[in-house]
């Protein structure tokens, strides 16, 4: 199996596992990927983690041997169901994580950028070569890099095609976190999981949602679509949890409820 989707103590572990072809995207893998999310939106897994199987790659990017010759048709397809994909991952009810081992390239960093958050190893490279290639991102490169560290800082990635190192993308917003260079990189994301993993499901999903959303309206819209998810998380029965614990100075014990 290309894509293995594996359990971790309260964690989803979705591992890409091609490591001869530096866990490239081919037609397959995007499918395997596309079932495999569903899996992981109809299950009870707190976060999802995503890591590349072999030590040398996160993910090299879409399978270039595979992308050439086609019609052009098919190519417009083929970047639109790569987008349903990771828009699809982008949706998951859960937070997820990419922990970026090795290269992240093109539709590798995309896949990266697509979770909420991205940690980073010591060797990960990122960027998106596909101007080298007489390409641009397809699989929502050009859309999310820009949200992550800016316009200008998007374009001259996309349009150099240059690569970056973890502290740099740790810089500019591209990861959260930097990996300690002797950590095993999933023992590593775990812990990082573990920061937000026992927190309402409900009350993180309104926390994303109003960001996400945030992005793409204006300020007074954003501002109403927090009043009324922040009102809609007061409703839940982890919020009248919550602070109660506060006062009871206790730990409080979320349902998901
Ligand atoms: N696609 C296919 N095969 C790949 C890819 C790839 N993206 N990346 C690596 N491989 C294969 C190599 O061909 C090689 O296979 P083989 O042993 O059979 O020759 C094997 O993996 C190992 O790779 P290298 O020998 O090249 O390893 P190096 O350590 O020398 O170099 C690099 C590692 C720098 C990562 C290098 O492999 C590289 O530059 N890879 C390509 C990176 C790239 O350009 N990625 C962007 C691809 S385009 C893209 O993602 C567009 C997304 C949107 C498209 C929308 C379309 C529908």
């Amino acid at each position: 199996m290309t894509v293995e989707l594996e359990r971790h103590d309260e964690f989803a572990v979705l591992r890409l596992n091609r490591p001869e072809a530096l866990n490239a995207l081919s037609f397959d893998i995007l499918r395997d990927l596309d079932q495999a999310f569903d899996r992981v939106a109809e299950g009870d897994a707190r976060a999802l983690l995503i890591i590349g199987a072999g030590g040398k790659a996160f993910c090299a990017g879409a399978d270039i041997k595979e992308l050439m010759n086609r019609k052009l048709i098919d190519q417009k397809r083929g970047a639109e169901f790569g987008q349903r994909v990771f828009q699809k991952l982008a949706m998951l009810p859960i937070p997820s994580v990419a922990i970026i081992n090795g290269y992240a390239f093109g539709g590798g960093l995309e896949l990266a950028m697509a979770c909420t958050f991205r940690v980073a190893a010591s060797d990960a490279r990122l960027g998106l070569p596909e101007i080298k290639l007489g390409l641009i991102p397809g699989y929502g490169g050009t859309q999310r890099l820009p949200r992550l560290i800016g316009e200008a800082r998007a374009l001259e990635l996309i349009m150099t095609g240059r690569a970056v190192r973890p502290e740099e993308a740790e810089r500019v917003g591209l990861v959260n976190r930097l990996l300690e260079p002797e950590a095993d990189p999933l023992q590593a994301g775990v812990a990082f999981a573990r920061e937000f993993s026992g927190f309402s499901l409900l009350s993180l999903g309104f926390a994303r949602e109003a960001v996400q959303r945030a992005l793409d309206v204006p300020v007074h819209d954003g501002l109403r679509i927090e009043a009324d998810l922040s009102t809609l998380a007061y409703q839940t029965s982890d919020a009248a949890e919550g602070m109660s614990a506060f006062a009871e100075k206790r730990k409080p014990d979320f349902k998901d409820a």
